[in-house]
């Protein structure tokens, strides 16, 4: 059986979509950036293809993910979202740990070294607007107290289909990772006005969101603190997507919160305490610069 970590023999070719200077200021400024197309096709097809399987539970590595979505307990049109698909299949492993994925997020947040932590993998059914498909505002960061620095932490979204306003592509409040942490994250949450309400009464604006309109193959990535969510699929396209989450050389532990995470039970039992530098095999590195 492959172990934990093994997946990285899976080559992916990719182009070089580097973030230019222009681009990191935007991201520093806006909390977001969208890369070129840096996933093939043909490696689209391949996770396309192993997004089914888990989603069977056929499981290549033999080992579940930590939350799996199972089609007899969904809700119907409902946003399928299944925790830590890396653990159960290669290809999804080897997208998490892809070094370019990696060298753009270290690009981003100006770093030498990025780890990976954790991924979901996404999938909002076509037509699924009566249901429960759509993803409520948040900031990432609201999840992972678990961490001192939210500004260590980015997500890296990856388009398994075209995405666009139909078929519920992210959203995103440009300028929102300056805003510190906001109250109302939640990401289950359907009603996406009620919650921009609530977030104006707190911050006297709710800024202005932005769709994030990509092709398939494309890479958005967000600050832990920019302000997203996503709403209904109203098309006829499903849109298939992985969420990949990653810490950076700096980001630091903080004791007693989310030990539920099993990354974070592995750190502490491996004598991490409160403030420490986050490392070790749960978090391998997919970047480092030379
Ligand atoms: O897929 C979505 O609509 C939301 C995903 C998300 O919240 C994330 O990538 O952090």
């Amino acid at each position: 059986m492959p172990t934990m970590h093994e997946g990285e023999k899976i080559e992916m070719p990719y182009a070089n979509g580097m973030p230019t200077p222009e681009d990191i200021e935007f991201f520093k400024e806006n909390g977001y950036w969208i890369s070129p197309k840096i996933i093939s096709d043909e490696w689209l097809e391949k996770l396309r293809d192993r997004m089914e399987k888990v989603y069977r539970h056929e499981y290549e590595t033999g080992m579940p993910p930590s939350s799996a979505w199972s089609e007899e307990t969904s809700l119907p049109n409902s946003l399928r979202k299944t925790d830590n698909a890396h653990w159960s299949d290669l290809t999804i492993r080897a997208l998490a740990y892809n070094p370019l994925i990696g060298k753009i997020a270290a690009a981003l947040h100006e770093t030498d070294t990025i780890r990976f932590w954790e991924d979901q993998l996404l999938f909002k059914p076509a037509n699924s607007g009566g249901g429960a498909s759509n993803v409520g505002w948040h900031q990432d960061y609201h999840y992972w107290p678990c961490f001192q620095n939210p500004e260590t932490l980015i997500t890296a979204w990856v388009a398994y289909d075209d995405v666009d306003e139909a078929n519920g592509c992210m959203q995103m409040v440009p300028g929102s990772n300056q805003w510190g942490i906001l109250q109302y994250s939640d990401f289950y949450e359907q009603d996406l006005n009620k919650q921009l309400t609530n977030i104006a009464t707190v911050k006297g604006n709710t800024g202005s969101p932005v769709p994030i309109i990509m092709r398939a193959g494309q890479v958005s990535f967000h600050h832990s603190l920019t302000l997203h969510g996503s709403g209904p699929n109203v098309s006829d396209r499903v849109r298939r997507s992985s969420a990949l989450h990653y810490v950076t050389g700096e980001t630091r532990y903080r004791a007693g919160y989310s030990d539920g995470y099993k990354e974070i039970q592995e750190f502490v039992a491996a004598g991490g305490k409160d403030g420490d530098i986050i490392q070790g095999e749960m978090f391998p590195i997919v970047y480092q610069k030379a």
